[in-house]
Order: structure tokens, then C-alpha cells, then sequence
């Protein structure tokens, strides 16, 4: 008779390409069986009683414990932030060991890895930034860490401290296809940031809203266009990376028609905020830095374009961008004070926990995209991107037993979001209020419960490394063949 160490029973599963009911049996943190009716002795049987069981979430863009170069300390290590994670359904994050200008890649690593070794409660992977792409860096370093399992780097064209020029780029570009590597791009103009920045302080413009102001669609259009430009030239694929409106993706729809291969990632900010929420409440005139994040969230006509390009097949993937600063305290959003100008004012928000509840209800329970795309976008697509499929992103005999069964809630008994709900170390959510109409009941990773019905039960340690595949097969030859 066949043995288990735990069966989940009446599952209505969900995959990116599948929906049936079946049980999934569970042995040593992989699943072994599906089947109706399975039989065989069990440590544990869960009735998932018919619930809704989706792979757990793979979240491919998150900062969590990353060292700053102006003294803000995110507000997130390694256990809250994946303990708020695991409790909002993810199973995976993908954080990113940052390169300091003047430092080597595998400094970053070995220092990140001392930061998540022993305190990650769920499993995760490392992005490289480059922010220094010297030769050494980009004919050595990155072929070896690219061999090592880092098969995904990002690149900024902003940000005095990561940022590259486009000869730069076009380097990394060219490691990236002789390597296989995925190259994920920050797409905005620096210089149209720093000009309109200046002009705006100039003349005394300098509250929260006035970020939104600093960095127009047209200085991420801009940027997405020559990104994209130069990923054609280089003849490799890039993901752009947190998309907030119409005009980048119009490029990116543009590039798609002319046979170019460019992923494209949005997050929840692009979808539930707008420059609205960068605004003063009442007396309260530092609010709006809670949602001061790069690029800004836009207007209401911008929101349904990124809805409309989740449905269409624009969107290869939806993660967080989870960058947790503090609203209160010296180390956070108030770094440079409660009236600090708004260039001073540390970019990001938190979104790990609430990623996947938030979309699956406005998404999938809103009528706006199916169970299959919510899946592909959350956990199958991000797998694939960074090289961990079929371990992770799906729910098929042999793959590790990451799983949500999720709790859905009665017509009339949606929720209002709020802080007290979420399990980061961050003092605020952004999407307070917003409607919950379901919330998982239960997280599975690698098989051990890590959150179910309210209760948080992993431990700091649990949580493994996963080195990532190369995402596409190594180019053997000069990018330059293309254009002789
Ligand atoms: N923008 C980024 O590029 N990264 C972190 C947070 C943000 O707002
Ligand atoms: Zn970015
Ligand atoms: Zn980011």
C-alpha cells in the first residue's frame, strides 16, 4: 500500500492549463500522487472539502533586507517578509542581491545570503542587480553565477546608484544571451527625472504628489522604447519590469507585433492605486509618501489598461515590487523628515501578502480574468521566467508541494483589507480598505503547513534556496552576425 506523509483530499484544483477534483498526496515535500480517491496510508489527510487549490504563489519581485545607499532600512528581512508572504499564499519570492558601485557581484551574493540563511520561512531565489558592469563583471562574474543557479539579473536606467548607461546595457544584454540569462529592465529616464525634478523644487513643488509629476508616462515611455531598442539590437529577450500605463504598453504591443520577444511584469499598485493616494488626508501632509513608488501609479484610464492587459495576454506576470518602508520612524518614508521633498522620500511599498487576495478577488472573482490566467500570472509564468519549473508553479506529480486552498467568501461577506490583518514588519498597507472577497485557509510549502485558518506556524530556517535554471538555451556566436 502506498504511504503518504500527508493527503490533501477534494481538491478542486487549479493549474494554469487544468480545473478538476482530485486528492494530492504528498511524500518527503513533493507531490506523488493525483488522483480521485486515493488510497493509502497518510500522516495526515486535510479535506480541502471542494475548496479551490491553486499552486502557491511564485512572486518574482520583491526587496526584502537589501542595503540601501542613503540609509533607509527596509522594513522586511528575510523572516517577515516571507512569513507575510506565506500567509498571503506565496511560496516562493525572488529577491535581489544588489551590487554596490565599485563591488563585485559575488560580494552581494554572499552578503545576501548571510541575510536569508536560517530566517527565510518559505523557499527563494536570487535576481542579481548589476550596477557596475565592468568587464570583469560581465565577461566573469556573471558567466559564473549565471552557472551557479543566478540566472536572472535587473538593470536600472535610473537611480544615481544602480543606474547603467546604454552602452552598459547593451554589455550586460549580450552576457545575458551568451548565458541564457533572463535580464529584467527598470525603464525610466534618469535625465528627465533629475530636469523636471529640479524644476519642480525650483518653484517650490516639493509635497508627495508632486513625485507622480517627476516621473510623466512619457519619461517611462521613453525608456521602455529604448530598452526594447536595444534588447533588438543585442538579439535577446528582456522583461520589462513594473509597467504602469498605457504608453509603455504600447510599446511593449508595439514590439510584440514586430516579432520581438519582451515579457512584461505590473503590480498590484498599477492596478488599485492611483496618483490620488500620493495626496494629503486631512492634516496629515507626509500621507501620500505611503504610496510614493517608481514608476508612480497613474490615473483611473491607466488602471484599465493594465486590467485590460492581465485579459489580453500583454502581462507575462503580476508580482509585488514588495519595497516595505515604514511610515513612522527615522529609517523609513520620514528619512529626510515629515516635510522632506519628495525626491528625498524612500521609493516603494509593501505588497507581498496582499498580492495574490487582491487580485484573485478583483481579477478572477470581479469577472475581469479566469482561474487559468490567474495562476499563469501569479505562479506558472514566473516559474518559467527565472528557470524554476516544474518544481515550482504548478501542480503535476514530481513538483514540490507548494498549495493554497483558499477560503472564498459568501456573496455579502466581503472584507475590508487592513493593516491588522497582514504579517509584515511594515506599520502601514496601501491598500487598506480595499474589498477582499477571499483569503487562503491554508499554505502549503514543500508539504509542511506554514499558515492555516489565521495561524502562522513555520519556522525561520525553513525556507530553502532554490538555484534557478537557465530560462532559455545559451547563444552560441556574436549578437553582431544579425546586422553584417
Ligand atoms: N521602485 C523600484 O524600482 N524598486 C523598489 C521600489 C520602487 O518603488
Ligand atoms: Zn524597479
Ligand atoms: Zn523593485
Amino acid at each position: 500500500m502506498d504511504t503518504y506523509d500527508l493527503i490533501v483530499k477534494n481538491a478542486d484544483i487549479a493549474t494554469s492549463g487544468d480545473r478538476y477534483q482530485a486528492d494530492i498526496g504528498i511524500r518527503a515535500g513533493r507531490i506523488v500522487a493525483i488522483a480521485k480517491d486515493l488510497s493509502g496510508e497518510a500522516g495526515e489527510v486535510i479535506d480541502a472539502l471542494g475548496r479551490l487549490v491553486t499552486p502557491g504563489g511564485v512572486d518574482g519581485h520583491v526587496h526584502l533586507d537589501q542595503p540601501t545607499s542613503d540609509g533607509a532600512v527596509f522594513s522586511d528581512d528575510f523572516f517577515t517578509g516571507t512569513r507575510s508572504a506565506a500567509c498571503g499564499g506565496t511560496t516562493t519570492v525572488i529577491p535581489f542581491a544588489a551590487q554596490q558601485k565599485g563591488h563585485s557581484l559575488q560580494e552581494a551574493v554572499d552578503d545576501y545570503h548571510r541575510r536569508a540563511d536560517g530566517k527565510a520561512v518559505i523557499d527563494y531565489a536570487f535576481h542579481l542587480i548589476v550596477s557596475d558592469a565592468t568587464h570583469a563583471v560581465t565577461r566573469e562574474e556573471l558567466p559564473r553565477l549565471i552557472s551557479q543557479g543566478y540566472t536572472s539579473l535587473k538593470i536600472y536606467m535610473t537611480y544615481d546608484d544602480m543606474k547603467l548607461g546604454d552602452r552598459q546595457i547593451i554589455e550586460v544584454l549580450a552576457t545575458a544571451r551568451q548565458h541564457g540569462a533572463m535580464t529584467m529592465v527598470h525603464a525610466e529616464n534618469s535625465d528627465c527625472i533629475g530636469w523636471l525634478t529640479e524644476h519642480l523644487l525650483a518653484a517650490g513643488l516639493a509635497a508627495p504628489s508632486y513625485h507622480g509629476n517627476s516621473r510623466p508616462m512619457v519619461v517611462e515611455r521613453e525608456a521602455t522604447h529604448r530598452a526594447i531598442a536595444l534588447s533588438e539590437l543585442v538579439d535577446t529577450p528582456i522583461l520589462i519590469v513594473h509597467v504602469s500605463g498605457q504608453e509603455a504598453v504600447e510599446q511593449i504591443h508595439w514590439a510584440r507585433g514586430r516579432g520581438l520577444p519582451i515579457y512584461a511584469e505590473t503590480c498590484p499598485q498599477y492596478l488599485f492605486l492611483s496618483a490620488d493616494d500620493l495626496q494629503p488626508q486631512g492634516d496629515d501632509h507626509a500621507h501620500g509618501m505611503r504610496c510614493i513608488c517608481s514608476p508612480p501609479p497613474r490615473d483611473k484610464g491607466n488602471q484599465q489598461v493594465i486590467w485590460n492587459g492581465l485579459a489580453n495576454g500583454l502581462f507575462t506576470i503580476v508580482s509585488s515590487d514588495h519595497a516595505p518602508f515604514n511610515y513612522h520612524g527615522p529609517r523609513g518614508k520620514r528619512l529626510a523628515g515629515e516635510q522632506a521633498p519628495f525626491n528625498q522620500v524612500p521609493n516603494g511599498i509593501p505588497g507581498v501578502e496582499t498580492r495574490l487576495p487582491l487580485l484573485l478577488s478583483a481579477g478572477v472573482l470581479g469577472g475581469r480574468i479566469d482561474i487559468h490566467r490567474f495562476v499563469e500570472l501569479t505562479s506558472t509564468n514566473p516559474a518559467r521566467l527565472y528557470g524554476l519549473y516544474p518544481k515550482k508553479g504548478t501542480i503535476a506529480v514530481g513538483s514540490d508541494a507548494d498549495l493554497v486552498v483558499w477560503n472564498m467568501f459568501e456573496p455579502g461577506q466581503e472584507q475590508a483589507l487592513t493593516h491588522a490583518m497582514l504579517h509584515s514588519a511594515c506599520d502601514y498597507t496601501p491598500y487598506e480598505g480595499q474589498t477582499l472577497r477571499c483569503w487562503p485557509a491554508l499554505t502549503l510549502s514543500r508539504g509542511r503547513t506554514v499558515w492555516r485558518d489565521g495561524v502562522f506556524t513555520a519556522q525561520a530556517g525553513d525556507g530553502q534556496f532554490q538555484p534557478c535554471l537557465r530560462p532559455r538555451e545559451p547563444v552560441a556566436g556574436s549578437p553582431l552576425a544579425k546586422w553584417l
